[in-house]
């Protein structure tokens, strides 16, 4: 079938309980970015590449199993596209124009939505023309799903940029059983109310029949919204939704902590040249005693100025010492036609250039700062040859580079420097834990981390690690897909189990969870 995902969204409306709006697919993946980039070869002819980060490679197997669609922006304006085969997985792109991508994703996305539940570590922008957008844009990605589920399919609605989905696609399609996973934090109702819509984005999000977040606490913000904006029993982790005329719904609200796809970085890390590319990297800093690293897209949540600052201090005050101590911070560019983001570039490279100017010696950088995207095999490299891995968000949903650093280190070495304020807390409490706006608390645990004894590193480390193996993606996937099975009949339900997820051992993933959904659009 050859469902049409972008019919003009002003007939919304007029498709409700209409039988044409009605596809073969059993389950539908929603996100605003496809799992698959647009390349153009030498002679300009256009094709596509898989880019299967940790949340493809952990849908993939349930995707062929049952057959699958996945929903989602091309990365381009104007990709007006017909649906395509990838791969195993049937590709259904929807369409955004230059000003859609403007006022859905870069402005009321990115620049309302991201810093208002990053506890407005930037200031949200309130734009009426943007919400409009937003709006018109989740219409269109609701229709393109109703047209491509089958009759009870399931669809997995991924994240912030897409929150109405569920409503609008219940509406379309009562048959459905619809999941929502929310990869960004929840914020405190005295945050969220701010928002002029945050009413229709509660009961965007309760169209669902499971919401999924990050953290307890962020299920927990969501519930105490739900409780001061409607009158809905909650009563954790089900929510009541009256429904007209009928018996309510009960809606689940929880934590699934994300995670990745562990095995297949441990993987890559074993392999010979991806360990001798670790070797060369530190050869190339000037072979110093510790080399400690940040690896961030370029986002004001990520704290990259707390912990050059910290860093700069420690240097002037003498503690640590430029031939000795070299910091690698690997800044991917990232969502660089918002001004917030220009700012945040700005602001950090002459922070770092500044440091380098007072601190680094002929034959010493003192930061090797690399404004770029890298393959995730030059990533592995760097988690190996990385003695400290600084974390010092100020808030982010969960963090993956934690989880990567910590499952490429085979070698039970290394340690984890983690922001309480990131989701990977909640479960990587052997790391040392910061708070990065305490820039002393900061210092201290750089100065503890370099000076650790191997056995105490090594004890962290397997802990770590212990974590992180056990709990995947495929696992990640697994929780929310029975949970969201179970809301439906047994019989159904037994159908959903998720076959092992495959690895990728040759490790020729290149981008990750974030770049699908977010990053590769600012390309
Ligand atoms: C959002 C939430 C949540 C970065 N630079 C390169 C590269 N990366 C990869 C990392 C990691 C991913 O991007 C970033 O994931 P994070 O979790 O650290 O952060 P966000 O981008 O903000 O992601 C976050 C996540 O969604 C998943 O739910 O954890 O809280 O904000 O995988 O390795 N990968 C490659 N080259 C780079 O230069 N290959």
């Amino acid at each position: 079938m050859n469902a049409t995902p972008h019919s003009n969204p002003s007939t919304t409306e007029q498709a409700v309980g209409d039988s044409a709006l009605r596809g073969d697919y059993e389950f539908v993946v929603v996100s605003n970015r496809l799992p698959v980039d647009r390349v153009t070869d030498a002679d300009g002819n256009p094709s596509w590449k898989q880019s299967p980060g940790g949340l493809v490679t952990a849908l993939e197997p349930v995707m062929r199993q049952r057959d699958g669609a996945w929903i989602g922006w091309g990365g381009q304006p104007d990709l007006d596209l017909e649906p395509f085969d990838n791969d195993g997985i049937h590709i259904i792109p929807v369409p955004l124009s230059a000003d859609e991508i403007e006022n859905y994703y870069e402005g009321f996305s990115n620049d309302t939505l991201w810093p208002l539940y990053h506890d407005v570590i930037a200031a949200p922008g309130f734009h009426r023309v943007w919400w409009d957008s937003y709006v018109l844009i989740n219409k269109r990605f609701a229709e393109a799903a109703a047209a491509a589920s089958s009759e009870g399919a399931i669809v997995w609605v991924q994240d912030y940029q897409l929150q109405l989905v569920p409503k609008m696609l219940r509406e379309l399609r009562p048959d459905l059983t619809i999941g929502f996973f929310n990869h960004i934090p929840f914020p405190p109702y005295g945050i969220f109310s701010q928002l002029p819509w945050r009413l229709q984005i509660v009961e965007g999000l309760l169209g669902a029949d499971v919401i999924g977040f990050q953290r307890v606490a962020d299920a927990g913000n969501f519930s105490r919204a739900v409780r001061r904006l409607t009158s809905h029993v909650t009563k954790n982790p089900h929510i009541e939704v009256p429904v007209e005329n009928g018996p309510s719904r009960r809606v689940i609200a929880k934590a699934f902590p994300i995670s990745i796809d562990s095995q297949s970085y441990e993987e890559l890390a074993r392999q010979p040249h991806i360990q001798a590319r670790a070797k060369e990297i530190r050869e190339g800093l000037g072979n110093p005693k510790t080399v400690m690293l940040g690896v961030d897209r370029l986002d004001y949540t990520k704290g990259i100025g707390h912990r050059l600052k910290a860093f700069g201090e420690l240097l002037a005050e003498g503690r640590i010492d430029v031939e000795d101590v070299t910091l690698v911070q690997v800044a991917s560019p990232s969502r660089e036609r918002v001004t917030a983001y220009m700012q945040l570039r700005d602001e950090i490279e002459l922070t770092v250039g500044r440091i380098n100017g007072d601190f680094s010696t002929m034959s010493h950088t003192a930061i090797s700062y690399h404004h770029h995207g890298y393959p995730r095999e030059e990533m592995v490299a760097l988690y190996l040859a990385a003695d400290v891995m600084l974390v010092t968000a100020l808030r982010d949903g969960m963090n993956l580079v934690a989880k990567e650093y910590c499952a490429a280190r085979f070698d039970n070495d290394g340690v984890l420097i983690l922001s309480e304020f990131t989701g990977a807390w909640d479960e990587l409490k052997r790391s040392l834990r910061i708070n990065p706006h305490d820039i002393d608390g900061l210092k201290d645990a750089i100065l503890q981390a370099i000076s650790m004894p191997r056995r105490d590193r090594a004890a962290r480390m397997r802990s770590l690690r212990k974590r992180v193996l056990e709990n995947d993606v495929a696992k990640w996937s697994t929780s929310f897909i029975e949970t969201l099975g179970a809301t439906r009949a047994p019989a159904v339900h037994a159908e959903l189990v998720v076959p092992e997820l495959d690895a990728d051992p040759l490790g020729e993933l290149e981008w990750t969870v974030d770049l699908r959904f977010d990053r590769k659009a600012d390309k």
